[in-house]
């Protein structure tokens, strides 16, 4: 697949907004200054932008408790991200939800969730939907290695494959489930052959490399849209920080990290790119500037926004 020189430089513009956010949510958080548990996507953002970028807003999505890459992408606007984050007012969802239960629903992220393996039944309502209403849009639902034992993986993707829904399973296998190494947990090398069982297509592919990310997601969108059903797709990558900030990650054998950050995603596209002469140093610099200016100003945005009133806890209550 012949990837456009425009797309790839968005693709890499994505993935530095994502990593300039999650790092500024890092030093943020371990400041004092946000509440809650956090957990990130550092190390991971090929997955994010590589899926993200070729949906359509009304597309949807749904992720998990390290979701906030995946909505940044999406177009949640990142001042009201920030301040969801923040647990302020002005945040997507007042305050309530925060980071692990992020939703965005004009921008069709519809759902972050903290517990494992469970955005899948709500996202196949969704695809449902969407083939029930005779749209072609798609879902696109993300998880863990983690969430691959669960029975939601299980039952979901069954349901989906019998009623050719058009969505797209896709799994950050990042090699721990908290502080449980897959191997512990899997008794198989590749997540996605446990598509054979659904009968749906299943691609096993380098995580970190965002173009085969974005030429493998492509594939997989053009089946959900031709009404073709779903595909499982699952990428190998890493996370860089530990499960939750905070985390000291005791479990993680000595020189994992660092052998994973000689093929870190960032810097495999920018080499790439740069192969390619279709960025500078200069070009470089400057994408990143203004990424910093934008999350800077959402995350000054987030601190001026008030903190909700205790009448919020009685709003939105239907029965
Ligand atoms: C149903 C359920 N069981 C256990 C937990 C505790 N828990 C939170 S995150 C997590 C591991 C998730 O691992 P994975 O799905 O691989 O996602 P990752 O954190 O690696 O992105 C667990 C077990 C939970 N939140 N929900």
């Amino acid at each position: 697949m012949k990837i456009s020189k425009e797309i790839k430089l968005e693709l890499y513009k994505k993935m530095v907004l994502i990593r300039t956010f999650e790092t500024a949510a890092s030093k943020i958080f371990a400041a004092g200054e946000m509440p809650g548990f956090i957990h990130l996507v550092l190390g991971e953002e090929a997955m994010c932008a590589g899926t993200v970028v070729p949906l359509r807003k009304d597309d949807c999505i749904f992720t998990t408790h390290r979701g906030h890459g995946h909505c940044v992408v999406k177009g949640a606007d990142l001042k009201r991200m920030m301040a969801e984050l923040f647990g302020r007012i002005d945040g997507c969802c007042r305050g309530r939800a925060g980071s692990m239960h992020f939703a965005d629903i004009e921008s069709g992220c519809m759902g972050s969730n903290g517990v494992v393996g469970q955005g899948i039944p709500i996202a196949i309502g969704v695809a449902y939907a969407q083939k029930y209403r005779k749209t072609d849009a798609v879902t696109v639902v993300f998880f863990g290695d983690g969430a691959c034992g669960t029975g939601a993986f299980h039952e979901g993707i069954n349901m989906a494959a019998v009623l050719k829904l058009p969505i797209i399973f896709v799994c950050h296998n990042n090699l721990y489930a908290q502080m449980t190494s897959i191997k512990w947990h899997s008794p198989i090398e590749n997540i996605s052959d446990r598509a054979l069982g659904y009968g749906i297509p299943g691609e096993s592919i380098d995580g970190n490399d965002v173009f085969k990310v974005y030429e493998s997601f492509c594939k997989a969108l053009k089946h959900a849209r031709e009404g073709k059903g779903p595909t499982l797709i699952e990428g190998k990558t890493y996370r860089w920080h530990g499960h939750f900030e905070g985390d000291p990650c005791k479990y993680r054998p000595e020189g994992e990290l660092e052998e994973w950050m000689k093929r870190e995603p960032l810097k495999l596209c920018e080499d790439q790119l740069k192969e390619e002469k279709l960025l500078t140093d200069e070009d470089i610099k400057k994408i990143k500037e203004e990424a910093e200016a934008k999350i800077e100003e959402a995350a000054n945005f987030a601190r001026k926004s008030p903190v909700p009133g205790v009448e919020e806890i009685f709003k939105d209550i239907y029965a």
